[in-house]
């Protein structure tokens, strides 16, 4: 097989994957709410606001499987959904916004945090940037955490129908020299858009390639 072939191959297997059914499973507001790991898991992660759970209904092509919000810092708890019994995926609080009361940011942050450095199922963890903004301290702080806990993450940009092209390539390259210098930082960036579907299908290609195999083929 070409590379092509190859590449065509991996799209058509995150389009089967993200075709299946995918169904709210649990939402989790403190540790012991997070529901027993039987799947491959990916979760999201990013500041508040930055297209999350937008993401994820991009994804599955539902428009409200998870709830999209217009004030930041809306998702409160870790939201898991099973995709076609193959796959986990969890839409997590954001982080880095700075007007929820102060002991509810507290929380949010301690659940994430002991989710992530806990969870032996997580293939993945996608760290959404937002194209407009790129990387922020508080991302920083976020990649530290995980490249401590050998947690792998992807960086994936959101938002890029609102971007330039120029900037966007500029960008690209910035994020992938600042990732060459963390241990469990995936190379590769991807960029995308919930709202234009940009990205999604190479997004969906390289998720598939974490899920369990799907011995209906
Ligand atoms: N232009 C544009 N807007 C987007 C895109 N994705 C999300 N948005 C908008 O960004 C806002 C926040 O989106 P959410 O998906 O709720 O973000 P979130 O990261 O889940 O937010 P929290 O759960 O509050 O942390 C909404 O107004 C979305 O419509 C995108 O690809 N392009
Ligand atoms: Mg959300």
């Amino acid at each position: 097989m070409d590379n092509a072939e190859e590449d065509a191959r991996a799209l058509e297997d995150g389009r089967r994957l993200f075709a299946q059914a995918c169904e709210f499973v649990t939402g989790a507001a403190a540790p012991d709410q997070v529901p027993d790991a039987g799947l491959p898991e990916v979760a999201f992660a990013g500041r508040s606001n930055v297209g999350k759970s937008s993401l994820i209904n991009a994804l599955t092509g539902r428009r409200s499987l998870a709830r999209i919000s217009k004030s930041p810092g809306r998702t409160q708890q870790l939201n898991f959904f099973s995709l076609g019994g193959r796959l986990m995926l969890a839409d997590l609080p954001g982080y880095g916004y700075a007007k929820a009361p102060k002991g509810e940011v507290k929380r949010w942050t301690g659940v994430v945090e002991a989710y992530l450095r806990g969870r032996a199922a997580l293939r993945r963890t996608c760290l959404l940037i937002d194209a407009r903004h790129g990387i922020r301290d508080s991302d920083r702080a976020v990649m530290a955490m995980l490249d401590r806990a050998a947690v792998s993450y992807q960086a994936v940009l959101t938002k890029c129908d609102k971007v330039t092209e120029a900037g966007l390539g500029r960008l690209v390259e910035e994020i992938e020299r600042e990732l060459a210098g963390h241990a469990a930082a995936y190379p590769q960036v991807l960029a995308t858009s919930a709202r234009s579907g940009r990205g999604i299908p190479e997004l969906r290609s390289a998720l598939a390639t974490l899920a369990n195999p799907d011995n209906n083929l």
